[in-house]
């Protein structure tokens, strides 16, 4: 999803997960995943002293038309000079089925040609914290690339969003993951999910890893160094450093020496000029 001030956003967050067999969430590959205990803070995404979200238009909407209406509306207020959020629940256990849900979408795509886009929730929240000069993930980042030492899995599997995909690789073969963002960003969170968030024994959770940070892809600066991790999940927030690639070395992996990393997500603002 290019983040592009033409478009607007609009979000059926409910229907996605509830229309999950249909057309509308054909082509993913799994669910966005929202495991908020794990988070002792959300800090740096706070503005004006509350967590920002994005208010509903409507919750619960039933019928097409009410929803069909109302995004029109909303659509006629859009100034166009930069990106526009929509948020919407619905209920599709009256007329809304997920079947009519796409035809809505597919109608407005035809009616506002390159100017809507209907994304995932955890899409929607990242490009709207990005849009407010917030820190958003940037390994979801459209730009954003990553290899591996070792490829034998893929290595995106660790900035799908979900732990429920790991990247794995044999410890000896290669321990390393690389994030190229394409440009620089101040980063300043690092959220990382081992074995034990997908389900698998805690003892396969890396035991020691770092992460180090680059602006140009040659030097690096260590900047978080964990060492007798038994944590499912580890969540760093740290002075923020100006830096166009990240790379997550595991140092001593779980006791099977499989090196394994089930998601990670690294929290940026774009930086200053
Ligand atoms: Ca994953």
């Amino acid at each position: 999803m290019k983040f592009n001030s033409r478009l607007a956003y609009l979000p059926l967050l409910t229907a996605c997960w509830m229309a999950s067999i249909f057309d509308l969430c054909q082509g993913q590959n799994h669910w966005p995943e929202n495991r908020f205990a794990s988070y002792p803070s959300v800090a740096g995404s706070v503005a004006g002293n509350r967590v920002r979200f994005e208010k509903l238009v409507i919750p619960y909407a039933t019928t097409y038309e009410h929803l069909q209406q109302s995004l029109h509306a909303e659509i006629a207020k859009w100034d166009r000079n930069g990106p526009y959020f929509l948020a919407y629940q619905v209920n599709i256990w009256k007329e809304m089925k997920p079947r009519r849900i796409v035809r809505l979408m597919n109608e407005l795509k035809q009616e506002f040609p390159e100017q809507i886009e209907f994304v995932r929730a955890d899409h929607f929240f990242n490009l709207s914290n990005q849009a407010h000069q917030l820190p958003f993930n940037l390994a979801m980042h459209p730009e954003t690339q990553i290899t591996a030492s070792d490829d034998a899995s893929d290595p995106k599997s660790a900035i799908d969003g979900t732990p429920n995909t790991l990247w794995t690789a044999d410890a000896n073969e290669g321990n390393q993951l690389t994030l190229d963002f394409g440009d620089a960003y101040e980063v300043e969170r690092l959220v990382i999910r081992h074995a034990g968030a997908a389900g698998l024994d805690a003892s396969l959770n890396s035991k020691s890893f770092t992460l180090k940070l680059s602006r140009n892809g040659t030097d690096w600066q260590t900047i978080v160094q964990a060492d007798d991790n038994t944590s499912n999940v580890g969540d760093y927030e740290f002075p923020s450093v100006a830096a166009r690639f990240a790379r997550i070395e595991i140092d001593e992996p779980g006791r099977d020496d499989q090196a394994r990393i089930a998601d990670v997500e690294l929290f940026g603002k774009t930086a200053q000029p």
